[in-house]
């Protein structure tokens, strides 16, 4: 059934992007079982490269220079999946379009070799002409020097671009439920800033998000350019070849449609792993076709893989800082409340500060007869909602940031609060405090319309990508921003501070009383 294969925006995750059957044409792909060391796979224009036409089952030593065939038999033997440069001369036979650069790898029981033009531009990367070392300690040294988070995102926008030379590059940060942002970016002053645009979670599908832990890099040269489809000794039997790896991989129609409707014509984009987790990209963009040698295209995937850790350090470090002043000021806070006749004074004039340990937009003191409200809150009775779900829960601490779906015939009386986090004192003059967020989309700027615009075509009806890009406030409704760890620690430390409180108080009215 044909309509099963159509890829439209509703089955995008289903698409199996790593076996498309065909390359970019700015690459010539040839691929040799691992067993038998003959051509099994080839692109259909490897004429054009090798000077003859393959016809499948020819061996290594057909097409390659002895020191490269020593070369390709050597590294057949490594692990899957680790790309080797070839050096030297690669092919026995000049061709017309000279391969001037060459790796090769093993994935998937095939050998996989992949020629480009030249020039392999080893003399230096520009703008100056360094080698690559010497670009990436420099590059390594700025990202040393940077101090916060920010900081460290400006740091890797900016040597990416020197070395990529592309239009944009960007720094997009994957944030709960997969969507992201751009958190960083160094752009051309001729084209528009992203910095600070949301984009849904589905502008990348989730078997891409898979393929980009595996491989930390893949590049567009050009959006228009027809894909070379890829010929096999034989056709009818054997499986599709799977280019996980490789680095002319044909890209998905999809997504090619997207970049066109972006106006891009070539990108690039390098993983961000941290902890074995998809945490960003480093997105590149080019206002016109765009190819990168080799040596840049290494230099940029390692700036990926050193940026790593530095991620890791800077965020850990901002994190450990502001949670040390979150409880200074909790510490401050709790110090005047018991210091009062009346706690509840305390409290009333400093909710305001309490909000700011817990990044609230509200809370709420609970009583058992009723409740002071502080700040953006819901109605009394979604306060009682929350405050028996909190009884009913074996923790003392609850909190979820979509109240709409907990309390779905309640909705009407959220008031724009989406996120609560409580917890529970028991006693009979203070029984549980209720930190409030509002919700999130408000907050947002999202790029263009995250629900997609169907666009009629003969098919009838298939879906594509957006085509506007206008920056529009919407979606994610009834969500808020979810509550981090480290809320919830501090909310505990909340909890004892004020039953603490509590208890001392109780304890200095009985010796009142005796
Ligand atoms: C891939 N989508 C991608 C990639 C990015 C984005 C960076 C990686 C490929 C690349 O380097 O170009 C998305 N690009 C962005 C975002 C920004 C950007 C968010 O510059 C922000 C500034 N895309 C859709 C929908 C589908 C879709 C609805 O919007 C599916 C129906 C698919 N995106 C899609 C697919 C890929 C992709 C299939 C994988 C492309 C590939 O590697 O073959």
């Amino acid at each position: 059934d044909a309509s099963e294969s159509v890829v439209d925006t509703t089955n995008c995750d289903r698409e199996p992007i790593h076996l498309p059957g065909a390359i970019q044409p700015h690459g010539c792909l040839l691929a040799f079982s691992l067993k038998a060391r003959t051509l099994t796979h080839w692109s259909s224009h490897a004429d054009q490269w090798l000077g003859v036409a393959p016809r499948g089952g020819e061996s290594l030593a057909e097409f390659f220079t002895p020191t490269a065939v020593a070369r390709l038999t050597a590294l057949a033997d490594d692990r899957p999946g680790i790309v080797h440069p070839l050096g030297g001369p690669i092919l026995r036979t000049g061709a017309p379009r000279q391969a001037a650069d060459a790796a090769a790898h093993v994935w998937s029981d095939a050998l996989i070799v992949e020629l480009e033009e030249g020039p392999p531009d080893g003399r230096g990367l520009a703008p100056d002409n360094l080698s690559l070392p010497r670009r990436l300690s420099l590059a390594n040294q700025h990202f040393q020097a940077s101090s916060t988070p920010d900081g460290l995102y400006d740091a890797i926008v900016r040597e990416v671009r020197e070395i990529s030379g592309y239009d944009r590059v960007m720094l997009y940060r994957f944030l709960k439920g997969g969507h992201g942002a751009v958190v960083g970016e160094a752009v051309d002053p001729r084209f528009g800033s992203f910095l600070g645009l949301h984009y849904p979670a589905t502008d990348i599908p989730q078997q891409a998000r898979q393929l980009y832990v595996l491989n930390p890099i893949r590049s567009i040269a050009d959006v228009n350019a027809e894909p070379v489809v890829l010929r096999s000794v034989n056709p009818l039997s054997s499986p599709p070849l799977d280019l996980s790896f490789s680095a002319f991989r044909a890209v998905s129609p999809i997504h090619v449609e997207y970049l066109q409707n972006m106006g891009v014509a070539a990108s690039m984009s390098i993983s961000l792993v941290i902890d074995g987790e998809l945490w960003g990209l480093i997105a590149c963009h080019h206002y016109s076709p765009r190819v990168l040698t080799f040596d840049r295209r290494a230099a940029c995937e390692m700036l990926g893989t050193l940026a790593g850790p530095y991620l890791t350090t800077r965020l850990d470090s901002e994190a450990g800082k502001l949670q040390a002043t979150r409880r200074s000021l909790l510490t401050e806070v709790m110090h005047d409340v018991a210091s009062r006749p009346d706690f509840r004074d305390g409290l009333r004039d400093r909710a305001p500060q309490l909000r700011r340990v817990l990044d609230a937009d509200g809370v709420v003191f609970c009583r058992r007869h009723d409740s002071l409200p502080f700040g953006q809150t819901p109605s009394e009775t979604v306060v009682r909602a929350i405050e028996k779900r909190l009884a009913d829960h074996p923790d003392a601490v609850w909190s979820t940031d979509v109240l709409g779906e907990e309390f779905p015939d309640l909705a009407e009386d959220l008031s724009g609060v989406a996120g609560c986090l409580a917890v529970a004192t028991e006693a009979s003059d203070l029984s549980a405090v209720i930190f409030f967020r509002g919700e999130y989309a408000r907050e947002v700027r999202w790029a263009g319309e995250p629900t997609k615009v169907e666009t009629p075509t003969a098919e009838g009806g298939r879906l594509s990508p957006r085509h506007s890009f206008a920056e529009w406030r919407d979606t994610v409704r009834g969500q808020s921003i979810e509550w981090s760890a480290s809320d919830l620690v501090l909310a505990s430390e909340v909890r004892l501070a004020l039953i603490e409180l509590l208890s001392r108080r109780a304890a200095n009215i009985a010796r009142l009383n005796d």
